[in-house]
């Protein structure tokens, strides 16, 4: 495969491409993926929308406003043009800063129609880490909000290759805003190809140096046409909502890209925690809701304060779902909901099911258009049943910017997730740990997980995290870090009560010898449970003893 004629004028991204030897394959296995080679993914999402004459249709909401599709298509060709007269030109690249807002969204599309790469980035960013993804990058340009100036300033003074930034939702003169009311009319999109780079997304990373994963203007109507078309299933009648940021690329498929590429509306929340969130659903009768399973944990707690009846399917990935959490939401909510395993490498989600292809406890089957499998330490396919490490191939794939870690993510053409899972005989996939939270206790192999699964079904529990905690007899224990539900207290009695708990679910030789509980667990931004946070704990405190 060649790369069709780019319509970049900055080259710096295509020429940082990892060599053709280390990509994963790429298929393309559905009649839907077969893209047509020139396509510039924000003039199909918008452009065409209100040319097939959806115009009119609700697009964005927040608490403040709703605009249509074309007010949004309207809003995008003034920043575009905003971008242009600043001098961006096709293949540099735009960095975003603003918490989630309808803003935020036009900012996103005006970048991809000016053929420029988007690089949204987590509200919570601190300096360090942005000189890192500016430098990187090499950014040049960013659009950043008025509240969050401050730290993109501090960074710029680290990473002058960051010349212009234009201050959204302030009140400067000079103003994205003010810039916006005067530059009225169209902007014709950059006839971009279907694989000229459209954005680089960087991983949340759990450790170490960001890695920036590198998308097409393709990859983008590929995710909603294999996941959010084929499992999801949405209607043009839906309105979408979830707490995701835009810049972690859960929230940019489901908040954004799904809802638009089927005419859809999406709620855009600045503030998205479970009860703000569950406010909203009750306040706009959101019908769609992506979040992580923590979240739909905490609004399962708040049932009595909210009603969240409008909500038809929720989307729970970033982590496992526990069964205990999955129960409860059906207990709670009445959805049954739809576990899906995603990765900032493969843009979105590519193992999942919905409905009454759900098996409890399982992430779910390939989704349309994927293949999978598990590989064993040798590289080699294991037969079903076996644990092993999760491979996957399909019309996306890892490309990570100037990155030696690419070959440690892609295989002989799969792309390597660091999850450890399982398929049994029916073709279903099980997760079971990280790779790296497998504990290895008096030569037993214990899935962190599991544990926390058996721990999270004990009623006195809110949150729980199990690591490896070393130990001079069984050189590691498990060990639960627990967080209590309010009015608990946690003494010796009740951690005795949930070991046994644990016992009485899963293999008693899997119990967490050590229980400690504290108030709050170590998390990224995307609310992912950073549990090597807590082995290093453990390992200094040994190193202490
Ligand atoms: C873990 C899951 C079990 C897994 C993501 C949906 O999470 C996303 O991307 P990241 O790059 O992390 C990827 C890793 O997260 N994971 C995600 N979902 C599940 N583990 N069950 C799940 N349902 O370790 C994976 O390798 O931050 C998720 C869509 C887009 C995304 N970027």
């Amino acid at each position: 495969m060649t790369l069709s004629q780019s319509a970049f004028v900055d080259r710096f991204a295509l020429d940082r491409l990892p060599p053709r030897a280390v990509w994963p394959d790429l298929i393309f296995d559905l009649p839907e993926l077969a893209y047509p080679a020139r396509l510039n993914a924000a003039k199909v999402l918008l452009d065409d929308r209100v040319a097939a004459g959806d115009g009119a249709r609700r697009c964005l909401l927040d608490d403040r406003t709703a605009w249509s599709y074309a007010e949004l298509q309207d809003r995008t060709d003034r920043i575009a043009q905003v971008l242009r007269s600043e001098g961006v030109v096709p293949g540099n690249r735009v960095l975003l800063r603003a918490p989630n807002n309808p803003m935020l969204v036009a900012q996103w599309s005006a970048v991809l129609k000016l053929g420029a790469i988007v690089v949204t980035t987590m509200p919570l960013l601190r300096p360090r880490e942005l000189v890192q993804v500016i430098t990187k990058g090499q950014i040049s340009h960013a659009i950043c909000d008025a509240r969050l100036e401050a730290d993109l300033r501090a960074a710029q003074t680290q990473a002058p290759v960051l010349r212009h930034i234009l201050i959204a939702n302030g009140d400067a003169a000079d103003g994205l805003e003010a810039r916006m009311a005067a530059a009225p009319g169209r902007f014709e999109a950059v006839d971009t190809a279907a694989d000229d780079l459209a954005l680089i997304a960087f991983t949340s990373g759990t450790t170490g140096e960001p890695k920036g994963c590198m998308h097409f203007h393709r990859d983008i109507l590929a995710i909603t046409d294999t996941f959010s078309r084929h499992v999801l299933q949405p209607s043009p009648d839906d309105l979408f909502c979830g707490s995701p940021p835009l810049a972690f690329t859960f929230g940019l498929g489901g908040l954004v890209i799904f809802p638009l590429r089927i005419g859809a509306a999406s709620l855009l929340l600045e503030n998205a925690g479970p009860e703000a969130l569950m406010q909203a659903i009750g306040r706009h009768r959101a019908t769609v809701c992506f979040t992580a399973p923590t979240a739909y944990r905490a609004m399962a707690a708040m049932k009595d304060r909210h009603d969240i009846g409008s909500l038809k399917k929720g989307v729970s990935a970033g982590e496992a779902l526990p069964l205990a959490t999955r129960t409860l939401v059906k207990d709670c909510f009445g959805i049954d909901l739809i576990d899906g395993i995603g990765s900032t490498e493969m843009l979105h989600i590519f193992i999942s099911a919905a409905g009454d292809q759900i098996r409890p406890g399982a992430t779910g089957k390939p989704v349309p258009g994927i293949r999978a499998t598990i590989l064993g330490e040798d590289g080699a396919e294991l037969p079903p049943g076996q644990v092993g490490r999760l491979a996957v191939k399909g019309p996306i794939g890892c490309r990570y910017l100037e990155d030696p870690r690419q070959s440690l993510y892609v295989e002989g053409g799969w792309n390597v997730t660091g999850d450890s899972y399982l398929m049994d005989a029916d073709g279903y996939f099980w997760f079971q740990a990280r790779s790296d939270d497998m504990i290895i206790s008096a030569g037993y192999n214990i899935s962190g997980p599991e544990v926390e699964q058996a721990v999270l079904s004990h009623p006195a529990v809110a949150e729980c995290a199990v690591v490896a905690s070393p130990d001079q007899e069984r050189t590691f224990v498990v060990k639960a870090f627990v967080v209590l539900k309010p009015g608990q207290s946690g003494d010796e009695g009740l951690a005795k009560a949930i070991q046994n708990h644990v016992k009485a679910e899963i293999a008693p030789y899997k119990y967490p010898r050590a229980v400690e509980f504290v108030t709050s667990l170590p998390r990224t931004e995307t609310g992912k449970l950073q549990r090597f946070r807590l082995r290093q704990q453990e390992l200094e405190r040994a190193a202490k003893a």
